[in-house]
């Protein structure tokens, strides 16, 4: 059962605004997959987006008795080298730092950032459930003093101006808009605050949202942006891009191994087709607070 939670208010403003955010937080309310809690339950991080590298082709050959575990793990491997590659972009981070997950979703990436930098996390979400899973694996860990989970809108988060020297967003803006999404990250990245972001993004160049990258929308009811559109909104929002990575060709096998794994849900080959016709890509974007 979700108790009411302290802050399902920021300053008399509440968490859900919208038809479509209270859509979204419902899907993420009642998400249960094993693609994610199997996965998780390998060593208690428990991510929210895809992996990167090549994958040991080793585990389809296994017994049958372990094939299936070492499959579950291997993509897990993927998804935490993912988000070790976002956290490579954050810059010098140390004790010290204060920084944001926007979007955390069940909170594996906040939890690596602190057994990284120990610096202070805070992860928002607008799911009330992801929250409290996120909470209890921070208390089960013992960090919850340095890694909290807050059920707030990445929109409005309530934060103080200047309060964050990293903030970033793993597969989450396709759920916002960009501009009011990276204005709030201007607001609350100190000057010098480092922004990253791994993103799936439609290609400009083929025109539009193609068949596929509709299909990823509709599953998980997400807007996915074009690829301009992430540098138009930074740059409008006083932040400057200084590294952006081209995913795609990693995250291929990520894909690949989870269409042949038991967990698969059906939008591997959705991600397949669009990845491999070149109309979305996978990309790694990080921009400096001017
Ligand atoms: C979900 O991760 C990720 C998104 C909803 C963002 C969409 C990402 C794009 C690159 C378009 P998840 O781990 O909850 O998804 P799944 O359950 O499919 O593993
Ligand atoms: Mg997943």
């Amino acid at each position: 059962m979700v108790t009411a939670h302290p802050e399902s208010d920021v300053a008399g403003r509440p968490v859900l605004r919208t038809p479509y955010q209270r859509s979204v937080a419902s899907y993420w309310n009642n998400e249960k997959d094993p693609v994610n809690l199997r996965l998780g339950d390998v060593d208690g991080l428990y991510h929210h987006h895809y992996g990167i590298g090549d994958y040991d082709a080793a585990v389809l050959d296994g017994p049958p008795e372990t094939r299936d575990d070492a499959i579950i793990a291997e993509m897990h491997r993927l998804e935490t080298a993912q988000a070790n590659v976002l956290l490579d972009h954050l810059g010098d981070i140390g004790p010290e730092d204060r920084l944001l997950d926007a979007g955390c979703g069940r909170g594996g990436s906040s939890i690596m950032a602190n057994q990284r930098f120990g610096c202070q996390v805070d992860g928002v979400s607008i799911s009330e459930e992801q929250i409290e899973f996120a909470n209890e694996q921070a208390r089960r860990r013992g960090v919850s003093d340095r890694v909290r989970y807050h059920l707030r809108n990445m929109l409005d988060t309530g934060f103080e101006t200047g309060a964050f020297t990293g903030a970033w967003n793993n597969e989450s803006t396709m759920y916002v808009d960009l501009h009011q999404l990276f204005a709030e990250h201007a607001r609350q990245l100190a000057p010098g605050g480092r922004y990253v972001t791994i993103t799936g993004c439609y290609n400009d160049l083929t025109g539009g949202r193609s068949r596929a990258v509709s299909q990823i929308d509709q599953h998980y009811i997400c807007n996915i942006h074009a690829r301009s559109e992430y540098f138009k909104a930074l740059a409008a929002n006083a932040l400057v891009p200084i590294n952006v990575v081209d995913l795609t060709a990693a995250t291929i096998p990520y894909w690949e191994l989870r269409a042949k794994s038991s967990v698969a849900t059906g939008i591997e080959d959705p991600f397949l087709t669009a990845y491999r016709e070149g109309s979305f890509h996978y990309l790694l974007i990080a921009a400096d607070r001017v």
